[in-house]
């Protein structure tokens, strides 16, 4: 597997050196907008230290992810009236991972909506 790269663009959101519309943050973890939701509130959850995909995170980040993964999903369920929410992961190219710091998606569901595909 290939290493972790500073120039990838999550890292480069976590330096401020892009924008994001910020919706949760601490001190271990970040949660923001997809650029390109797949369904009403999508939000991406990062950790601020590098890491590539869930095969390389240490169980620290793990839980940190998770932890925020879940405070963010109940968020949702409050903010968006959604009735499930999804959450999405994904790993290396072959995985369907585009962007490679780890990342959990976090997607509100309503009862008979489909997610809107990808780009
Ligand atoms: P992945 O397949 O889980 O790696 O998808 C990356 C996600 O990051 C995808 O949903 C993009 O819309 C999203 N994204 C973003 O929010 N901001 C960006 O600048 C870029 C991608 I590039």
């Amino acid at each position: 597997m290939a290493s972790y790269d500073d120039d990838n663009i999550f890292a480069k959101i976590l330096r401020k050196e892009i924008p994001s519309f910020k919706v949760y943050e601490d001190d271990k973890t970040y949660c923001f907008m997809d650029i390109m939701p797949r369904a009403e509130g999508h939000c991406l959850v990062i950790p601020k230290s590098p890491c590539r995909n869930m095969l390389d995170a240490s169980p620290a980040q793990l839980a940190d992810c998770l932890a925020t993964v879940q405070k963010v999903a109940n968020a949702c369920l409050r903010a968006f009236g959604a009735d499930g929410i999804t959450v999405q992961q994904f790993n290396e190219a072959a995985g369907g991972q585009e962007v490679f710091h780890l990342h959990y998606h976090i997607l509100p569901r309503h009862e008979g909506e489909k997610l809107r595909p990808p780009g």
